[in-house]
């Protein structure tokens, strides 16, 4: 890691300041919203990367310069957090947002150079810099030894400590050897991580198979493969991508060609097996020099789940309460399958095997649920639906949406609504919407942050600016925008983010909205996705885009039936790569003979109740290899307690103004400037538990 001298950056600092002050943001104190420009040209957007580089450098360089004796808070933490996460955030994500939406080609290449350009000037910098580590543990000495001024305030300590912490797990107060031998563990680690993750994107695994062996797949689907011809027959070639998995799995009637791709796709990569068990060796040498007992617990502690036993004391309660449910679903199936063999004269055996989940799924699907998508679409169209559930947001959590006339976008059908309290008629923030797709937008739907929340040095507030992109087609007189039910679903999720981040109210940018627990920063979200399983939900937003009536009560009460389908054996599923994930990252001591295989298979038969195979899918398992390694587990907790937070709604109705109010008030606008478990408690009045997760699943 190089740094520059103080001089040159001081000179150089200078002259950059001088030559240019190009303004992307204009935070003007006669009107509370910012005013961003998001028309510069390519030459400002790398001058002005350039200009706030070389102001964080100028400020690191400051910093480093302060004996420890005099180190403090204020000298230390508050210039390098205002600078370094505060301000410089924005720009990272004012770039990440033009790298998805700019509407020129160039635009979108420089918004992405520019935002890597800052994101690795920081990692360098800041985040692997020990003098800058050493400054922050001086302020805690000094602070200790009464050298320094006492914090008192709250937030001001969990900054100190995160710090602290985030400086001590990335390795930084280990021994210039420790040091070394840490970086050499992340670089093979990242090299196994690689080769693993290539395997499955370059893997071109094949089967070939007659028309009869693909009867009942339907004919749009085969279009879309290659044919060969092997001894004058015809073939089709079928690839394992996810698509064709599941066509084969649901719809394939001979049994031999669903169980042949099921042991197909489950052989994939065998390679990875030894790839995973070398990383996860290395992992736990990694997490012994950094002073964990295994890698697991090293993952966790800054999580919400916290450590490994409570992840699978998690995972065990639900698992323990989903198979009784599991069994009665394969028990139906097999049922299905009885009568199908009897009629095909075949023999048969009691057992529903992995080839035979999706295919007796889907026929008791089509059996028990109609549901039609285009005529449900139908009562979605886009432009009534975005409208009612933006007064629903108002209605729950007391918010008014005024739209601007003249917004600053990036493109001109892009809309900007400024979000007030609908009671003390105080700004809080700032949504974009973008809604429909163009050559070169991201094309689906998300939610962006474009700027946090915090207090700024001169005790005025920043305000949070977020932005949700979707790909929903325009209307036209002819042809309206129509949503899909999960469409419906997505829009509410996406919207939960954002409005997460526009309600927290938090004195450091770090601790706003959506900068919580990785575990936890879904559950807002998915709390949110609940009411739109809500019959009372689904009557105010449905609206026939013909004759103007909501949903029957029929559809409606299909529509929530379906929801819970299969969901024994497919939470089971979730739990299964949930445990494997924690298993064998827990292990205490290093384990060169792990065998994956069997514990995959040990695993299934134990959490799914399926039977073993000749497979091993854990070899195709990316997120273990991808960054998510002991993360799994993460959208399963994040949904039990965003269930237990909705159960409030549903107790006391789901458009309750006062349990809107009070979730905005306890959870949403804290952010994470206390552990998310609190915030629940804090709403729910008692300790979450996992009932309203499977009441939610119709048990
Ligand atoms: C910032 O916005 C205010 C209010 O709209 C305006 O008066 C001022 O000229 C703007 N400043 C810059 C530098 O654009
Ligand atoms: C935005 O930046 C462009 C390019 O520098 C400039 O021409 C334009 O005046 C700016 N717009 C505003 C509102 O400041
Ligand atoms: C960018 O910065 C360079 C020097 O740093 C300057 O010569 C140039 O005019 C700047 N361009 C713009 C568009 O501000
Ligand atoms: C302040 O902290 C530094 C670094 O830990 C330490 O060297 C110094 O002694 C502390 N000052 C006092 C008076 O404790
Ligand atoms: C049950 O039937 C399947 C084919 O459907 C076969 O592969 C399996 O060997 C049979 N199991 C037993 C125990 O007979
Ligand atoms: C987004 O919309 C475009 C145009 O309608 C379409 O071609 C594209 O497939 C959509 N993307 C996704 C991910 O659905
Ligand atoms: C991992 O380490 C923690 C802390 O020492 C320990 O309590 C726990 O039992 C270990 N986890 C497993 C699954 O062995
Ligand atoms: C599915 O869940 C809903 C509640 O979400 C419940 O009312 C319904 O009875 C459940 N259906 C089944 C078949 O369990
Ligand atoms: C595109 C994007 O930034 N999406 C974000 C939406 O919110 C989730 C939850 O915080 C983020 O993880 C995503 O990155
Ligand atoms: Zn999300």
């Amino acid at each position: 890691m190089k740094f520059y001298s103080l001089n040159i950056v001081f000179i150089f600092s200078l002259f950059i300041f001088k030559s240019f002050s190009l303004i992307i943001k204009n935070d003007s104190t006669t009107t509370p919203h910012h005013i961003i420009n998001w028309s510069l040209n390519a030459d400002e957007l790398r001058n002005i990367t350039l200009q706030k580089i070389e102001e964080e450098k100028y400020i690191i360089e400051e910093i480093e310069q302060i004996p420890e004796l005099e180190c403090s808070f204020e000298n230390v933490v508050v210039p390098l957090i205002d600078k370094v996460e505060n301000e410089i955030t924005f720009y990272s994500y004012y770039f990440y947002l033009l790298e998805n939406v700019a509407v020129e080609k160039e635009i979108r290449q420089i918004s992405a150079e520019c935002y890597s350009e800052i994101e690795e000037f920081n990692y360098f910098n800041i985040w692997t810099n020990k003098n800058i580590f050493d400054k922050i543990l001086a302020v805690k000495t000094n602070i200790s030894n009464n050298i320094a001024k006492q914090l008192i305030n709250d937030e001001d300590k969990r900054l100190l400590e995160q710090l602290i912490n985030e400086f001590h797990i990335a390795g930084l107060d280990l021994s210039d050897a420790d040091s070394e031998k840490l970086n050499e563990l992340d670089m093979k680690i990242g090299n196994l991580e690689y080769a693993f993750t290539d395997c499955i994107y370059e893997d071109e695994t094949t089967v070939s198979f007659t028309k009869e062996e693909l009867e009942g797949i339907p004919e749009r689907v085969l279009e879309g493969y290659d044919k060969e011809i092997i001894d004058g027959k015809e073939y089709y070639i079928l690839n394992t991508l996810t698509s064709t998995l599941k066509a084969v799995a649901q719809y394939a009637k001979n049994e031999n060609t669903r169980k042949k791709m099921s042991i197909v796709s489950g052989q994939r990569c065998k390679g990875n097996l030894e790839l995973l068990k070398e990383a996860v060796n290395l992992r736990y040498e990694k997490a012994k020099l950094l002073g964990y007992n295994n890698y697991s617990e090293y993952k966790l502690q800054d999580k919400m789940a916290k450590n490994p036993e409570n992840v699978i004391k998690f995972l065990d309660s639900l698992k323990e309460k989903l198979q009784p449910v599991a069994q009665e679903e394969l028990n139906q199936l097999l049922e299905l399958k009885k009568l199908e063999k009897m009629e095909l004269n075949e023999p048969f055996n009691e057992t529903i095997y992995d080839w035979e989940l999706e295919y007796y799924k889907r026929q008791l699907l089509e059996k028990e649920y109609t549901i039609n998508d285009n005529i449900i679409r139908e009562y979605f169209p886009m432009t009534h639906v975005i409208n009612e559930i933006f007064k629903i947001y108002e209605e729950l959590f007391s918010l008014t949406f005024k739209e601007i006339e003249n917004p600053s976008v990036w493109t001109t059908d892009v809309r900007q609504f400024e979000i007030y309290d609908q009671s003390t008629k105080i700004f809080m923030g700032t949504l974009y919407l973008d809604l429909y797709p163009r050559q070169g937008k991201y094309n689906h739907m998300a939610n962006y942050s474009v700027d946090y929340g915090y207090v700024k040095k001169d005790g005025s507030r920043n305000y949070p600016i977020a932005a949700m992109v979707t790909n929903f087609s325009k209307p036209t007189e002819n042809s309206p925008s129509l949503l899909t039910h999960k469409e419906v679903i997505n829009y509410f999720h996406e919207l939960g983010h954002a409005l997460h981040q526009i309600c927290s109210i938090t004195k450091w940018s770090r601790f706003n909205g959506m900068n919580i627990e990785p575990d936890f920063v879904e559950g807002p979200a998915q709390m949110l996705e609940y009411f739109v399983w809500e019959s009372e939900i689904l009557k105010r937003i449905s609206y026939h885009y013909k004759d103007q009536i909501p949903l029957s009560d029929e559809i409606i009460e299909t529509i929530i039936k379906s929801k819970n389908f299969s969901s024994g054996t497919n939470n089971l599923k979730q739990i299964l790569y949930a445990y494997a994930d924690i298993k064998i990252h827990s292990i205490e001591q290093e384990d060169p003979t792990m065998n994956l295989y069997e514990i995959w298979n040990n695993l299934k038969k134990e959490i799914t109740m399926m039977e073993p195979m000749e497979t091993w899918p854990i070899a195709v398992f990316e997120h273990i290899m991808s960054g998510y390694d002991v993360n799994y587990y993460g959208y399963l907790w994040s949904q039990v307690y965003a269930a237990d937070m909705f159960s409030q709604f549903k107790t006391y109705g789901v458009l309750n103004k006062e349990i809107g109010q009070r979730y905005r008030n306890v959870v949403l606008s804290k952010g994470s400037t206390e552990n998310s478990m609190t915030l629940i408690k804090n709403f729910l009045f008692r300790e979450p538990n996992d009932d309203a997760f499977l009441k939610t699943l119709g048990f």
